[in-house]
């Protein structure tokens, strides 16, 4: 890889992971609100990126503080363990259990310690009456892993699983986890000079999600191709352009904790976004991303956070607004995360460090 490649390739490694916590920080005020006028949102990103503005810093919530948990143990074992993955979650939560953690995924924790980690995969097979959890608490820390499998994409597929299943047993958490790595994975690999093509880029979601979704052709379920599904309704969106309604965009792909109602539509966020949108005055199409996603209301935090995640890996950190980087609690790390996953990406692929 020549020289100028690695540069933007280290670039697009910090813009995804200092994008999701842009998303986590700057949209967990909003959590929860059924729909957050895009006035307001205006006001809120401009004076966030205004030269006087000084405010107390914004902090992370829980899809950050698993995140790091993820590229904490990569670093360490260079590799996915299931097990100091797990021990991670666990000390981070017991240490710091007040950053808005799903109401279910505690009692994982909760299981995970008293049974000293001996299985752990075991708890969160139980959640749920043994149907698994399917929020969306995977897919919103699985950055770190498309960063470390930029090389091999049959790892990403297995290692994303595989990270969900500590706390989500049920197909559509850990297959909303699998969707979400890969679209970090497709942005890791475009250069956002080139532009994007936006219907290539949801058809090759399309495409690997068959391959996922056969696994599940034994369940009997409803819908067998549930994330197909949702991804079609992407497209049909995306091909209707700016026309499209908010409340449209929120029934169709919805905005709630569920991985199947919030997955999609990050994706949806970060493509729509590349068009200016109505409402949405600013140049930049990665804090279009943002304010556009926390706009659509519900899940806020985690839908910006996995957007910011994708278009953060897309068009890299230097298009990321250095002021709106500032508010955000834990930024430096966050940075040195990505940089040292970098390093040992590099080392391992013979990439110029
Ligand atoms: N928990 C929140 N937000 C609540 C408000 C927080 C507030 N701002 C505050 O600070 O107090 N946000 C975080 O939770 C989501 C990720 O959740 P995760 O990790 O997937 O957790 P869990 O508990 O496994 O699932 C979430 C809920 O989904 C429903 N659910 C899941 N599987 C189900 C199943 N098989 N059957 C029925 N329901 C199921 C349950 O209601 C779960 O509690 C992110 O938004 C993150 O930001
Ligand atoms: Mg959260
Ligand atoms: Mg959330």
């Amino acid at each position: 890889m020549a020289l100028a490649e690695s540069i933007l390739l280290a670039s697009k490694f910090r813009g995804c992971l200092v994008g999701a916590l842009l998303g986590d920080c700057l949209g967990a005020p909003y959590e929860a609100e059924t729909k957050v006028s895009k006035i307001v949102l205006q006001k809120y990103f401009d004076k966030l990126e205004g030269q006087y503005f000084k405010s107390p810093v914004k902090p992370y919530t829980d899809d950050t503080a698993m995140t790091k948990c993820i590229a904490e143990s990569l670093l360490e074992h260079k590799k996915l363990d299931a097990s100091d993955l797990a021990k991670r979650f666990v000390k981070e939560y017991f240490s710091d259990p007040r950053r808005g953690y799903g109401a279910n995924v505690v009692d994982v924790f909760r299981k995970l310690r008293t049974q000293k980690f001996v299985d752990p995969f075991g708890p969160a097979r139980e959640q749920f009456e043994g149907s698994g959890s399917y929020g969306n608490g995977a897919a919103m820390r699985v950055s770190p892993v498309a960063l470390f499998c930029h090389d091999s994409y049959d790892e990403l597929v297995s290692m994303a699983r595989v990270s969900a299943e500590v706390t989500h047993a049920n197909h559509l958490g850990f297959n909303g986890a699998v969707l979400q790595a890969i679209a970090v994975h497709q942005s890791l690999h475009l250069n956002a000079k080139e532009g994007l093509d936006v219907t290539s880029f949801v058809l090759d979601l399309i495409t690997k999600m068959a391959a996922i979704e056969k696994d599940d052709e034994g369940l009997g379920l409803e819908d067998p191709t549930p994330y197909q599904t949702q991804l079609k309704h992407v497209k049909e969106l995306l091909d209707r352009g700016d026309g499209v309604e908010d409340a449209e965009v929120v029934r169709q792909l919805g905005n709630n904790v569920a991985a199947l109602f919030s997955v999609p539509t990050a994706i949806y966020c970060f493509l729509r976004a590349q068009e200016d949108i109505e409402g949405i005055k600013t140049d930049n199409p990665f804090r279009r991303t943002l304010q556009y996603a926390i706009s659509l209301g519900g899940d806020t935090d985690t839908i910006a956070s996995m957007a910011g995640a994708i278009a953060g890996a897309y068009y890299g950190h230097g298009a990321i607004s250095e002021a709106l980087q500032r508010h955000c609690e834990l930024l430096s790390e966050v940075v040195k995360y990505a940089e040292d996953l970098y390093v040992l990406v590099a080392a391992q692929s013979n990439v110029p460090p």
